[in-house]
C-alpha cells in the first residue's frame, strides 16, 4: 500500500494542468533489448514488441480470424439518401473449433458506383457503433451527431456500421453474448483475456475482411473510427490490422488517445471502478491503477502502432474527460515514427489552438468547440482529411 501512495502521488480527480505532475514517457524507440530503433526497418521489430505488451497489460489477447468465415446479403434498399445511395444489411457468419457466432453490419454507398471500371470503387468509412441500428438511421437527430450518412454520400465515400453490443455487451455482464460464442473465456477471465475494446475492434477487422469481396468498395481505403469507447476501439483495431488504410479517434480519452501518466480527467483508477467498465480491458490492467508510472507502455505507443499508416486523433475544448492536451501530446510523441518513416512530425509542445485542424502528409488532429460527442463537425474535418489522403480521380 505504501508503494502504491508514493507512486500515485495525488489520488484525487484533476481537471486542472498545473496539477498534473511530473512523469516520463517509456521510450518509444527503445527495444526491451536495449537497442534503439534508428530506421524504418527496425521499427518492425519494435511494432511487434509493443502489440504484444498492449495485447498482455491492456486489450487482452483475442484470436485473429475465425476459421471459417462467410458473408450474406439480407436486404438492399436502393432508394437511399433521396434515391443518392443503396443501403444493404449484411451477417457475417464466423466459426472455429465447431464453435459458430454472427453479427451484422450496415453499408451504405454511393448510387453509380460501377465496380466494372477501373478506379471507380469508393473509399468508405467505417464507425463502430455505441448506439444500437434502431436508434442509428432512423433518427434525425441521433444522425445528424453520430453517422451523417447524407454528408458522406454526398462528399463521394461509402459508409458502413455495426453495433458493439453484438460483439460484447457494453455491460458488466459483458461476456454472456457475442464474440464468446466463438471465443469462450474462463471465470473470472486470464490476466490477459480479452475485453469489450478488443473484441468491438475485432469486429472492424471482420467487416474488413468483407470489404475485401465487396466489388463498389475500395478497402485500401477504409478510415476506421469511432467516438469515445468506439474510439478507443478504432484505435485498437487500426493498431492490430494493418489493412485499414486511416485511423481515426474521435474524443477516444483514458485508454484511447490520451496518456495515462498525466493522470488528467478520467484515470486507470476511474475507467476500471467495479461499476464502472473493467469488462473493456484484460484484468492485468488493474495493476495500474494509480500505479501508471509501472506500465511499460503509454498511449503514445499505441497510436505509434499505426504508423506509417494515416492517423487523425480528435478532442473537444469541454471534453476534459478526455483530456485533450493528452490526446494530442500522445500524437505528437507518435509522430516520430511517422518521421522515421519519412513523413513530417508534431511537436509535443505546439500550444493547441480551438477549430484550426493540423493536415501533415499522414496525421491529422483537431480540437473543436463544444461537448464530448461525434458531430457533424467533426465528420467534415474527417471527410477533408480523407480528400486529402485520397484525391478523386
Ligand atoms: C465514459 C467513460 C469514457 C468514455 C465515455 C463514452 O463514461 O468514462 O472513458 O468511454 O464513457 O464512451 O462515451
Amino acid at each position: 500500500a505504501e508503494i502504491k501512495q508514493a507512486e500515485a502521488g495525488r489520488t484525487h480527480l484533476t481537471f486542472r494542468e498545473a496539477e498534473v505532475e511530473p512523469y516520463e514517457l517509456p521510450p518509444l524507440l527503445k527495444r526491451a533489448d536495449g537497442t534503439v530503433v534508428e530506421t524504418a526497418d527496425e521499427w518492425q521489430a519494435r511494432r511487434a514488441e509493443l502489440l504484444t505488451l498492449f495485447e498482455e497489460h491492456v486489450y487482452g489477447r483475442l484470436p485473429g480470424p475465425p476459421e471459417e468465415m462467410s458473408f450474406e446479403l439480407l436486404s438492399e434498399d436502393m432508394s437511399a439518401v433521396d434515391g443518392k445511395a443503396t443501403r444493404r444489411k449484411y451477417r457475417i457468419d464466423c466459426q472455429s473449433g465447431g464453435r459458430t457466432f454472427d453479427f451484422e453490419f450496415h453499408l451504405v454507398i454511393p448510387n453509380g458506383v460501377d465496380p466494372k471500371k477501373v478506379d471507380s470503387a469508393v473509399p468508405v468509412f467505417l464507425l463502430i457503433s455505441h448506439r444500437s441500428f434502431k436508434e442509428v438511421g432512423r433518427k434525425k437527430p441521433i444522425d445528424d451527431v453520430l453517422w451523417p450518412v447524407d454528408l458522406l454520400i454526398e462528399r463521394g465515400y461509402g459508409t458502413a456500421i455495426f453495433v458493439e453490443n453484438q460483439l460484447s455487451p457494453d455491460n458488466r455482464t459483458a461476456f454472456d453474448s457475442g464474440l464468446v460464442e466463438l471465443h469462450p473465456q474462463s471465470d473470472p477471465r486470464p490476466a490477459d483475456g480479452w475485453g469489450g475494446l478488443a473484441a468491438w475492434g475485432w469486429g472492424a477487422s471482420r467487416v474488413l475482411d468483407c470489404f475485401e469481396e465487396i466489388d463498389e468498395v475500395d478497402a485500401s481505403k477504409v478510415a476506421v473510427l469511432g467516438h469515445s469507447r468506439g474510439g478507443k476501439s478504432a484505435l485498437w483495431a487500426g493498431a492490430r490490422d494493418d489493412r485499414f488504410g486511416l485511423v481515426i479517434s474521435n474524443n477516444s480519452g483514458c485508454g484511447g488517445a490520451a496518456l495515462s501518466r498525466r493522470r488528467f480527467g478520467e484515470t486507470i483508477a476511474v475507467i476500471l471502478r467495479e461499476d464502472r467498465f473493467p469488462y473493456w480491458f484484460a484484468p492485468k490492467f488493474q495493476d495500474y491503477k494509480d500505479r501508471e508510472a509501472g506500465l511499460p507502455i503509454d498511449q503514445h505507443m499505441l497510436l505509434a502502432l499505426v504508423a506509417p499508416r494515416p492517423l487523425y486523433v480528435a478532442s473537444a475544448t469541454e471534453d476534459l474527460w478526455a483530456d485533450p492536451k493528452g490526446e494530442y501530446q500522445a500524437l505528437a510523441h507518435a509522430s516520430k515514427v511517422y518521421e522515421l518513416h519519412g513523413h513530417d512530425g508534431l511537436d509535443p509542445e505546439r500550444p493547441l489552438r480551438v477549430s484550426d485542424p493540423i493536415q501533415t502528409d499522414r496525421l491529422g488532429h483537431h480540437l473543436r468547440p463544444g461537448k464530448h460527442d461525434l458531430s457533424r463537425k467533426d465528420w467534415t474535418h474527417y471527410i477533408d482529411f480523407a480528400d486529402h489522403l485520397w484525391p478523386k480521380p
